[in-house]
């Protein structure tokens, strides 16, 4: 396999700690191939000329990080605007938050070939590309129009609509358009990748060449389910750390008479957590014995503050825990603890562990990792049971989780109600199940289960192995004009 070029909307050094699971394992498959890392500095220029931004390298052992700063003007058309004000809620399905204001998306594609112009002098021929995310869809297309042959996957680390919803998206043919000049698309779930066939064969004639290729506008794409899963073993080592082994010794103390039920996100309108309190609520009005005993822990990070949206969300929620609190608390008890911050990684195995449910509920999701590090944090002695959304990826692997609605306040709550209740034995079974499946398909699996099919997509016809790289590969038909930038 030839030299891998990861490029994404953010990047992280992968010799740092805190980086995380998903940038450990694609530091790793860099670390081994040797690599370059690609993507926004996250640095803002206020006054900068929209569609330009200087570049930066730093080499981090094998692999060099490379990145380009924006223009204000360009940031908030593309990333607060089109990526977030856009792509993100109509892919989780929420057509009524979308704001499709026009000049969002000149914005978006101005960055796609900001970023295209940046890579390619950086590129050698027989470089692997993977593109990660809704930020950098029409990526491929911008690096072919500017004659790059190189292999090219994407993956889609949020949902993808059904097709009625994704044929809401004024752009919509021009995006799906997009996908078709990479070699490989990759979906976190079987339904999401059901949608983008659905969508391919009856919205724009594809043809299906076999199970997983697809031809169009001249181009066959290989599309597959490749679902995202964790670094188990950097997990469990968290676990064993001082400060996760501190953090659950303090919540045992604390609430030595409790039951905990915890849920971790990004404050996110898809994550469900309005649904989540109100459903602990009819949990508390249904089941009195768990007044006194039982408590909610959400943390919520702050996420996209300058979407209008994400601050609704968070009054929403701020008004719903008050009210709860308000209504069943007592002087010793306050039946949700809300914590609106980040809470450091090597704290969460410690949270996980001392909490008898986890509740990740969201109303749509990718995947969702915490659902996976919860399980993996478990006692297998004693562990928690999971209850979970049917609407994240996730469920279509964790199918001994307690699967629910989260639409469903009352089927929610009632599986809350089982989740404390059950059995040891009966955890213990659904917990073994569970973390065999989680450690077999971790993050690395993911990795190198995409690469390869990546390294074996050949597109018949259009090149071989050992081709001149620049080839006269008619360039991909460009997105829709763009309207003029906002000055
Ligand atoms: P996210 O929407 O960010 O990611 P998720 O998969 O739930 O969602 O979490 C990613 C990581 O963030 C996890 O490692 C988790 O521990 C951490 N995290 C979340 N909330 C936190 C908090 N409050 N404090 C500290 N850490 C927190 C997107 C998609 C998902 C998909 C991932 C990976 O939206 O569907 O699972 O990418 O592909």
């Amino acid at each position: 396999m030839g030299r891998l070029v990861v490029v994404s909307n953010r990047i992280a050094d992968p010799r740092k700690p805190a980086a995380g699971g998903l940038a450990v394992a694609l530091g790793e498959a860099l670390q081994t191939t040797g690599g370059l890392w690609f993507g926004w500095s996250g640095r803002i220029v206020e006054d900068g000329a929209p569609g330009e931004g200087d570049l930066h390298t730093l080499q981090a052992g094998k692999v060099t990080l490379a990145t380009v700063d924006l223009s204000r003007e360009d940031y908030d058309a593309y990333y607060t605007g089109y990526s977030n004000g856009v792509l993100w809620p109509v892919f989780h399905y929420r057509l009524d938050l979308a704001d499709f204001e026009r000049n969002y998306i000149p914005g978006y594609r101005r960055v796609n070939q900001l970023f295209a112009r940046r890579l390619v002098p950086l590129l050698q021929p027989d470089d692997i590309i993977w593109v990660h995310d809704y930020h950098l869809i029409p990526l491929a297309a911008e690096l072919r129009s500017a004659g790059c042959a190189n292999r090219i996957g994407f993956f889609l680390h949020i949902p993808l609509p059904p097709p009625p919803i994704m044929a809401a998206l004024p752009q919509h043919e021009w995006l799906v358009r997009s996908l078709f000049a990479y070699d490989v698309v990759g979906f976190q779930s079987e339904t999401d990748l059901g949608h983008f066939t659905a969508y391919a064969q009856n919205e724009v004639s594809a043809k299906a060449v076999d199970r997983h290729r697809f031809s169009a506008f001249g181009r066959n794409v290989h599309a597959q389910a490749f679902p995202i899963g964790i670094d188990v073993a950097e997990f469990e080592r968290l676990g064993r750390s001082r400060e996760a082994r501190a953090s659950y010794a303090t919540m045992r103390e604390q609430y030595a008479q409790r039951r905990l039920l915890i849920g971790v996100d990004r404050l996110d309108y898809s994550k469900g957590i309005p649904q989540r309190i109100l459903a602990f609520r009819e949990l508390l009005s249904n089941y009195p014995e768990n007044r006194r005993s039982a408590t909610l822990i959400q943390i919520a990070s702050p996420s996209r503050e300058s979407v209008d949206a994400y601050s609704d969300i968070r009054r929403q929620l701020e008004r719903l825990c008050g009210a709860l609190n308000g209504d069943f608390g007592d002087l010793d008890w306050m039946p949700v603890r809300y914590i609106h911050r980040m809470v450091s990684r090597r704290r969460l195995p410690g949270l996980y562990r001392a909490a008898s449910v986890g509740v990740i509920t969201p109303l749509r999701d990718g995947m969702n990792l915490v659902a996976k590090e919860y399980v993996v944090s478990q006692a297998a002695s004693d562990p928690g049971v999971l209850v979970l959304s049917r609407f994240t990826g996730a469920a279509e692997q964790l199918e001994e989780a307690l699967l629910v609605n989260p639409y469903d306040l009352h089927g929610t709550a009632e599986a809350m109600q089982q989740a404390l209740t059950m059995p040891l034995a009966e955890r213990r079974d659904r917990h073994n199940a569970l973390l065999e499946r989680i450690r077999k398909y971790d993050v690395h699996y993911w990795c190198s289960s995409f690469l390869q099919a990546l390294d074996k997509s050949f597109p018949p016809g259009v090149r071989q192995r050992g081709q001149a790289r620049r080839t006269r590969r008619p360039a991909d038909p460009g997105p829709p004009a763009p309207a003029e930038p906002r000055r």
